[in-house]
């Protein structure tokens, strides 16, 4: 039995979820494939108004289909789609969140991106990010990796083509108190607290590392420690990443790798979404840095 098998039987988690993440894991190395043959951008804008890549809207395609075909999935919604999906006549109660791509702007310079996922057991997609059932990413850099946490810790796994399957790459993912970080937005948009937050970073010798690919960032930050921001920005108070999509997948993993997501007062795993696009500022990372963001932002907001 391959590493991600014997996990998903160690997961103890509902059937017809690891039969998603079964599905999802054997689509990837197709996923990987066809960055050769989506290349370029189109005209076309999804939801939140951001230009989208070929791949964006194959990786879309392929996922959709995937999971509205299984018969598990009663309501999905993707960040490439402007609505919700329901599936009525489907068997199964499993609500599903999808960034099918993120991090699309580096495709044309082959630097990591990946899919993100958030799997509810049943209710609808509009809960809070603590109510997942199990989340999952995928990062294609030098390897395809997957990250895979249904609340009892993380795992990471890489592709070994050799093999044809998931090896275990790390067993139990645990985040270190890290001094890196990675920090969105244009400096001449940034928030008094916000500068607050880069200046005690620079104080205390913090390294600046972002590539514009929010899945990758997260990655190095769930390794190295440190923490990834976009914070809320001067007429963009409500930032740029979407609370279903990319906060609540990465923010359960990083709360079960020991970490914490964070908008800078309160923590978004506990935030009820009200719509399938909202957007949140984040700060995500080591427990011990976002603690120290947090009382930033509430001393800015006391003086
Ligand atoms: P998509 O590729 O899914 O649209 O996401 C891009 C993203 O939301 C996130 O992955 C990046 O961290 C962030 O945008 C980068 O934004 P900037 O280009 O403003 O730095």
């Amino acid at each position: 039995m391959g590493a991600l098998e014997e996990y998903l039987e160690w997961s103890n988690l509902p059937v017809d979820i690891i039969r998603l993440i079964r599905l999802f894991a054997n689509e990837t190395e197709m996923l990987r494939k066809a960055f050769l043959k989506n290349q370029t951008y189109c005209s076309g804008r999804n939801a939140s108004g951001e230009q989208q890549a070929a791949m964006d809207t194959f990786a879309d395609k392929v996922l959709v289909d995937l999971f509205s075909n299984s018969g598990l999935v009663r309501e999905l919604a993707s960040e490439e789609q402007d609505s919700l999906i329901r599936i009525p006549d489907s068997s199964g109660t499993i609500a599903l969140v999808m960034d099918p791509l993120d991090g699309s702007s580096l495709i044309q310079t082959n630097l990591a991106v990946g899919s993100i996922i958030g799997l509810y057991a049943d209710g609808d997609v509009l809960q809070k990010g603590k109510n997942l059932t199990a989340a999952l990413y995928s990062l294609y850099g030098p390897m395809t990796v997957l990250v895979v946490s249904g609340g009892k810790g993380v795992r990471s796994f890489a592709f070994d083509p050799d093999v044809g399957d998931f090896v275990v790459l790390c067993q139990d993912i645990m985040i270190p108190e890290g001094k890196q970080y990675g920090t969105g937005g244009l400096r001449n948009e940034w928030t008094p607290e916000h500068t607050s937050v880069i200046r005690y970073c620079n104080d205390m010798g913090f390294k600046i590392r972002y590539s514009g690919s929010f899945v990758a960032d997260f990655h190095q930050i769930l390794v190295y420690g440190g923490f990834y921001g976009y914070p809320s920005l001067i007429g963009r108070p409500e930032g740029k990443l979407r609370l279903l999509f990319e906060a609540n997948p990465l923010g359960f993993i990083v709360d079960q790798a020991g970490g914490r997501i964070s908008d800078g007062r309160r923590n978004l795993l506990l935030v009820t979404p009200t719509s399938i696009h909202q957007k949140t500022p984040i700060y995500v990372g080591s427990t011990g840095v976002i603690e120290k963001i947090e009382e930033i932002y509430a001393e800015k907001r006391d003086a």
